[in-house]
């Protein structure tokens, strides 16, 4: 029997969604300072209102360390969800800067990248196809009768995709535990949701693929967490493919060389007023599940983790040129026949001809 003090949460599990919150705002604050000091390459896209959804969704799954748990496909803008699947935060700089110590030796950026025994599926580039990945996934859990379920993060733009559409239908008919989290921000870019689409609701062309769905209130941690319990439970009894759909607004812009000038100051400010964290905090203080002094205990503990995590990664170098032909096909260093022949490996370049 646990204390549970609201969603079969007890305290201990409502102060650890707290820190996964305000842990993501404050690696990502922390990444922007690296990119005006020079460290990051590539953009930096910000989940900033939308913590919520991805830290809310990834609590509610089975999150192991030795292969045999639920999988995880998050975006760029569920950093959150990956930190609570045991991706490490100095992992996460290292890509942001790449480091030849991170997961993909500098090979490539943000949060795309494998860890099968924690359960992270990095993502391919090309919107949609993780649907399709993850659906291939998840059905061979329920080909070998596993109790698992697999979840896929997806703007609301990439719902427009071909991928997207095909991924989801192979899914639903095949009944595949698979969860498709649908980051409702409003925006893909410039461009309007409602400029990409007719339906109002997510939940609509859920229904168009005869799959279980639910839309939710993506700024409130607990909602989320509670909808996606649900679903994963559908998923895994039986239940096949489900949607959630979370509700927000992307609150800056697509990364940080967008200046969001096309988008209304007013509904801006609107969605500033629910800020998931302050949302939380609010609901945190007014039930008495904490004290102040606790939360700013946690908002130290979170800010003093990223600092130690990008001071490491900050100090580690990048790759050397030879690191962008290992460990693609074999850990043998190939040059291959378009490789520049004027390299240091000169001398292996007939391999490919053995
Ligand atoms: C198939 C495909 N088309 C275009 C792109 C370029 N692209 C990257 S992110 C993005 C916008 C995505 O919008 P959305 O899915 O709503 O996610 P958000 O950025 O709002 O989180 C686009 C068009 C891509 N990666 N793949
Ligand atoms: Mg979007």
């Amino acid at each position: 029997m646990t204390n549970s003090l609201i969603a079969g949460l007890d305290q201990t599990q409502l102060l650890a969604l707290y820190h996964s919150l305000v842990l993501t705002r404050a690696a990502e604050e922390r990444l922007e300072v690296l990119q005006k000091q020079g460290y990051v390459t590539g953009g930096v896209y910000r989940s900033l209102g939308q913590e919520a959804g991805a830290a809310g969704a990834a609590f509610a799954l089975n999150r192991q360390t030795d292969g045999t748990g639920d999988f995880l496909a998050p975006t760029v803008r569920a950093a959150g969800a990956l930190f609570l699947f045991g991706g490490e935060l100095v992992d996460f700089f290292r890509q942001y800067m790449g480091r030849v110590t991170g997961p993909t030796r500098g090979k490539e950026a943000n949060v795309h990248w494998v860890d099968l025994q924690k359960g992270i599926i990095g993502p391919v580039s090309p919107l949609g196809t993780m649907v399709e990945i993850m659906a291939g996934i998840t059905l061979s859990f329920r080909v070998r009768g596993e109790s698992r379920v697999g979840m896929v993060f997806y703007g609301d733009g990439a719902s427009s995709t071909g991928a997207w559409h095909e991924g989801l239908n192979f899914s639903a008919v095949q009944r595949c535990p698979l969860i498709l989290m649908v980051e409702a921000n409003q925006w893909a870019f410039s461009t309007a949701t409602n400029k990409n689409t007719r339906v109002h609701s997510f939940t609509e062309k859920a229904a168009g693929y005869g799959i279980g769905s639910e839309s939710v209130d993506g700024t409130d941690i607990v909602a989320v967490f509670e909808a996606v319990s649900r679903a994963a439970k559908r998923a895994r009894s039986g239940g096949g493919t489900q949607m959630v759909e979370l509700r927000y607004y992307r609150r800056l812009g697509h990364a940080q060389h967008d200046s969001q000038d096309y988008v209304d100051p007013d509904e801006l400010a609107m969605w500033e007023d629910r800020d998931p964290i302050d949302l939380f905090e609010h609901r945190i203080l007014e039930e008495n599940w904490a004290t102040e002094s606790v939360l700013h205990k946690i908002r130290r503990r979170a800010e003093e983790e990223c600092r130690l995590a990008a001071e490491q990664a900050v100090q580690e170098p990048v790759p050397d040129g030879r690191e962008a032909v290992k460990g693609i096909y074999t850990d043998t260093i190939i040059q291959h026949p378009w490789t520049r022949a004027d390299g240091p490996n000169r001398s292996h370049s007939n391999e490919l001809n053995r």
